[in-house]
């Protein structure tokens, strides 16, 4: 009687599996998207929403050994997601991957754009394990988001850069920490971090006659290849648009207006809402 039960449990268990259970051992807090699967390994990938979506994406993942499922340390992982459009193929920023708990591994990618139906992203995963090379490739889905959080722009000095929104991620009505990341698109593949500049912030409520906010502050760099710091000051829950302007290290103006009376945004903006 106990036996059935318990494989009663056991069936009851693997029927409700569901990818997108929390999971313990350092996964708190954190969704499953997908697993990329190789012969010899499976690659889970995790976020907070277990998704991708458009922007930026802070992403944690294990390598399961298929003929153990035991999780591999000391991996040393590159990636590579590549954005297949109908007129050509390009990558997006991301960062490094480092081991951020045993056999958990950790980093960001940003995608500048959703995949619609004819253009998709894929990822690769490169990894050694114990001087062994592998690799393993799969379709990844980037949902679109409502409120814009990237934008890709050329530059007044003829340079593409990619801007994107990271922290508030849940805004509050108060100063928030504003955390931006800013890359150059140095070839399809390549996207450095852009160093020195500074990003000018003119929050506006466009639905309440575009009214501002005191006591922001724009975002610069405390750090080389570090992301850019500033404050937003959000003094009413609704839909502020965050009016941006990029400048060079020289105080031109890369990219973006100021707003007036007579130009309420900036063609440069991120949008939030809460
Ligand atoms: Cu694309």
């Amino acid at each position: 009687m106990a036996l059935i039960v318990m494989s009663a449990i056991m069936l009851s268990c693997r029927s409700t599996e569901d990818p997108k259970i929390p999971e313990t051992n350092g996964l708190q807090n954190l969704l499953k998207v997908q697993e990329i699967t190789n012969s010899t390994h499976a690659i889970e990938l995790y976020t907070v929403r277990g998704t991708f979506q458009t922007g930026y994406n802070d992403i944690t993942l294990r390598i399961r050994n298929l003929s153990n499922n035991q999780y591999e340390a000391n991996a040393n992982i590159t990636w590579t997601p590549r954005m297949h459009m109908t007129s050509m193929t390009h990558s997006c920023p991301r960062s490094a991957i480092t081991p951020s708990a045993t056999s958990l591994y950790h980093g960001y990618i940003v995608f500048q754009m959703p995949q619609n139906n004819t253009e998709y992203w894929d990822l690769t995963l490169d990894y050694v394990l114990n001087g062994v090379a592998y690799t393993a490739t799969a379709p990844i889905t980037v949902q679109p988001v409502q409120r814009k959080n990237v934008n890709a722009v050329l530059g007044a000095d003829g340079q593409r850069y990619v801007i994107a929104h990271i922290e508030p991620s849940s805004p509050k009505v108060a100063i928030n920490n504003w955390t931006v990341g800013i890359w150059k698109m140095q070839d399809m593949m390549t996207f450095p971090v852009a160093n020195g500049l500074k990003l000018k912030l003119d929050p506006r409520m466009p639905g309440m006659g575009n009214h501002s906010s005191p006591n922001n502050e724009d975002a610069i760099q405390s750090q080389t290849n570090g992301f850019y710091q500033g404050k937003v000051s959000l003094t009413m829950t609704g839909y502020w648009k965050l009016n941006l302007q990029l400048l060079a290290a020289d105080g031109s103006i890369l990219k973006g207006e100021a707003v007036t009376d007579i130009h309420p945004e900036s063609s440069l903006f991120f949008e939030l809402e809460f």
